[in-house]
């Protein structure tokens, strides 16, 4: 029997529901477009072959997608599937054209759940623009069934030139990526409201973007006067050249914890707001690979993409078994899911996941506010 639908949720943490799990059907390599270098990087396999990922790999990747369904669904979380259109299609706006569109996975970059909302991000590249079509069949059985449901879109950016910086990869050596990622310089410029939603982590009434490659100072703007009842917070991880998406470098376990990427931390100054309020930062453990599988747009650090189930369960890469062992230590049930195969297709364990719902409600983790992050600070 189907329950009824509820969309809510505040946090990565409380006890899961209901959640979205992405497809790999049919995914695309992306053909080059401004910006493409930040996602690929310039000695990745990728370079060159754009059009259907092979299918062996597709096979793999949605087998595991399945297994992770499965035992979602044996744990007591409904689990919903996006719709894949067909992604191997030029599109064309007035003002840019692609030459294929990407996939249906990770969700966790397009749907920003905000309690009783769903948002569709901004997203910086072109290939993703339509992406949001594949959820479409979902919120309209949401919207249905859920008075209270929130159905939104963040303003759809037009993703003209002007939205990046043709020459930023230029000479770029990883030094130079470093100093100007060190400046806030980015790939995408400040011309209109960019982000990624698996930029943006929700604790409660405070959300903290990432500002990077993805996701724009303007969008976090957008986000505050979207979000008045919220605390809209920046921070950065000035190590990581090419910041994308916050769920492999900070990520919250329960409340009062997060794992912070080692080679990623955050700055000090930033780290102030979390002090004052007794969260404790911990290193996540290092990954069990030295090196992402072929055709990866990530790096190892996907060991730190766990989907938390509720604050003692929590679902794990299964060959990411340091990760397993720090989060055991740390009191977690773990649960091994093996989902290697699904790297490729843009993430882990919770980059493949969008939450529909989580029990609890917004709380105040952050009380002591501290100057430096927040961006009406
Ligand atoms: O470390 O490559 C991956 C994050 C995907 N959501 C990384 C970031």
């Amino acid at each position: 029997m189907m329950t009824n639908t509820v969309v809510s949720s505040w946090n990565d943490f409380d006890p899961l529901k209901h959640v979205i799990v992405g497809r790999a059907e049919n995914a695309c390599i992306p053909g080059w477009e401004p910006a493409l270098e930040a996602k690929i990087d310039e000695n990745s396999d990728m370079w060159g072959i754009w059009g259907p990922r092979p299918l062996d790999t597709a096979e793999k990747a949605t087998a595991e997608l399945d297994y992770f369904a499965h035992v979602l669904e044996s744990r007591g979380v409904r689990v919903d599937r996006p719709t894949p259109i067909q992604w191997n299609q030029a599109a064309q706006t007035p003002d840019f054209s692609t030459k294929t569109l990407f996939a249906c996975m990770p969700p966790r970059d397009v749907l920003l759940t905000v309690g009783r909302e769903i948002l569709s991000a901004a997203m910086m590249l072109r290939c993703r623009y339509f992406e949001y079509l594949a959820y479409h069949p979902l919120m309209l059985r949401y919207f249905d069934e859920d008075p209270l449901f929130r159905w939104e879109q963040a303003p759809r950016p037009r993703l003209t030139d002007d939205s990046y910086q043709l020459d930023y990869f230029k000479d770029a050596t990883y030094d130079v990526l470093l100093e100007k990622t060190h400046r806030l310089d980015f790939v995408t410029t400040e011309h209109e409201p960019l982000f990624d939603a698996a930029d943006v982590m929700r604790l409660g009434k405070d959300i903290f973007c990432q500002h990077g490659v993805t996701t724009n100072r303007k969008a976090a703007e957008w986000l505050q006067r979207h979000f008045p009842e919220h605390r809209i917070h920046c921070i950065n991880f000035p190590d990581d050249p090419n910041p994308i998406h916050i769920d492999a470098t900070f990520v919250p376990l329960r409340p009062g914890l997060i794992i912070n990427n080692p080679v990623r931390n955050l700055p000090d100054e930033q780290r102030k707001i979390f002090e004052a309020n007794d969260w404790e930062i911990v290193d996540a453990a290092l990954p069990a690979h030295d090196r992402p599988p072929p055709l990866c747009y990530s790096s190892v650090w996907l060991s730190m993409n766990v989907l938390i189930l509720d604050h003692k369960t929590v679902c794990v890469e299964a060959t990411e078994v340091n990760q397993a062992e720090q989060l055991d230590s740390l009191g977690f049930e773990v649960i091994p899911i093996p989902f290697r195969n699904v790297y490729s297709f843009g993430g882990g364990l919770h980059c493949a996941t969008a939450d529909v719902h989580r029990e609890g409600e917004c709380l105040d983790y952050f009380p002591n506010q501290v100057p430096g992050t927040q961006i009406r600070g």
